[in-house]
Formats: C-alpha cells, structure tokens, sequence
C-alpha cells in the first residue's frame, strides 16, 4: 500500500476545484502537501492567480514559496473554498481533525469558507469515529485539573508531548490533550460536553463542515459530495 501515492492522487484532483481569483483556505498536513505541489505547478504553468489564507505557518511559507499571495484569514472578507486534510472521516462525512497541531485555525477558516473540501488517502475512511485519538487545544492555566476531570469521565486523555517530554505547543501557545476513545458513539452529544468545558480553547471533531470528500486510492480517487 502507497499511501504517498494514494495523498498525490487526491491533492492532484483536488486541485482542480481551484479556479482564478479565487481565494482559498490551504490546510495543513501530508496530504496538503501534494495539493500545494499541484497548486504551484498550475501558478507556474497557467499564470493561475489566487489568495491563500493558510492554516499554519507550513502552509504559509510553502504557499509563498511558490509565489501564492498569502493573507491571514482577518485581511480577507471571504474565503470561497478551503481544501484540508483530516484524520479520520466516518461514513457520515464527520471528521476529526488536528492531529498536526493546527485545528484551531483550521475549523476557524473551514466555518469562514464557503465551501470545504478534504483529501485524504483512504485509510483515513472509517465507520465510526474515534480510534483515532480526538486532539483538544487546551489552556495550560488549569489544564491539570482539567486533564483529572477528563480522566474522571472516562476520556482516556494524554497530555501531548515532544520528544523531551515538554508540552507541544499550538501557534497560541496552548497545550493538546488527546481523548484516546476508540469509538464514538454519537459525535454530537460528545460535541455539546467538550463545548461546554472550560479551559477547552476546541476540540478536533468536525462535524457537518465538509461539503467534498476526495479519497485517494493507488490508481485513482472517489470524490464524494
Ligand atoms: C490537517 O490534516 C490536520 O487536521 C490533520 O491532522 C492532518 C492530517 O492530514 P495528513 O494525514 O494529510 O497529514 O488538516
């Protein structure tokens, strides 16, 4: 199984919902990286002129590098289409995101774009949500008592940590604590808890935000609507 080939597959057709003067949320991860490859190559072989509103500082500096006019989300006074990456999808199109560290940001550009699609290769489709683990942002002012209480609920949390053991850090210097629940029964209800506890800054469920869904295989994609 190639799953960069299977990621190229679905950045390559998802570029093609990319059209002139149009400005556009560029998301963050692996697969984001061949959309941005296909990006630059049109940029460079058509002239195509668009406004990326990146994600993350990845994004932003690739989309730069390839001569694409970046602005931050607040400079723009609309974003027609965001293309992101995910890290699970059910069969309801609900997602989880954020296991690159970014998805604050990227559900604050997926709510502003008018439409929003996803790439991902196809191991990345599920049944249900929840193995794998859901990233929450966090505030570290009391993110102790708020990680006990999450463990009280049976939530399975872990403190993210770099490779010497400290925190990761978001762009807004907050912690993630990831909720290893292996199954998700019903994404909402659990939608409606994480929103109503304080010292969560968001959570990683995406849900009803996705319009397009383009799964790369080896030899082709499905793009779901
Ligand atoms: C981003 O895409 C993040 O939310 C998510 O962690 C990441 C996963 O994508 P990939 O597998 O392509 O790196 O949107």
């Amino acid at each position: 199984m190639d799953r960069e080939l299977m990621k190229k597959v679905a950045g390559q057709e998802a570029v093609k919902y990319i059209k002139d003067g149009m400005t556009v949320g560029l998301g963050t991860g692996s697969t984001v990286k061949y959309l941005l490859d296909a990006l630059g190559k049109r940029v460079a072989e058509e002239g195509l002129r668009i406004i990326g509103v990146p994600t993350s500082n990845r994004s932003a500096k690739r989309a730069r590098d390839l001569g694409i006019d970046v602005k931050s989300i607040d400079d723009v006074d609309h974003i027609d289409l965001t293309i992101d990456g995910a890290d699970q999808i059910d069969e309801n199109f609900q997602g989880i995101k954020g296991g690159g560290v970014a998805h604050l940001r990227e559900k604050i550009v997926a709510i502003n774009s008018a439409e929003n699609i996803w790439i991902v290769d196809e191991t990345k489709m599920a049944k249900n949500l929840g193995s794998f683990p859901l990233p929450l942002e966090v505030t570290p002012y009391g993110s102790t008592h708020l990680y006990r209480r999450l463990e009280k609920m049976g939530y399975h949390p872990s403190f993210r940590t770099n490779a010497k053991g400290g925190h990761v850090l978001t762009h807004a210097d907050n912690y993630i604590i990831d909720l290893k629940l292996g199954y998700i029964e019903h994404p909402h209800q659990l939608e409606k808890i994480l929103n109503n506890m304080t010292g969560i800054v968001e959570h990683g469920l995406f849900l009803d935000v996705v319009d397009k869904v383009i799964v790369g295989h080896e030899d082709h994609s499905e793009t779901f609507v």
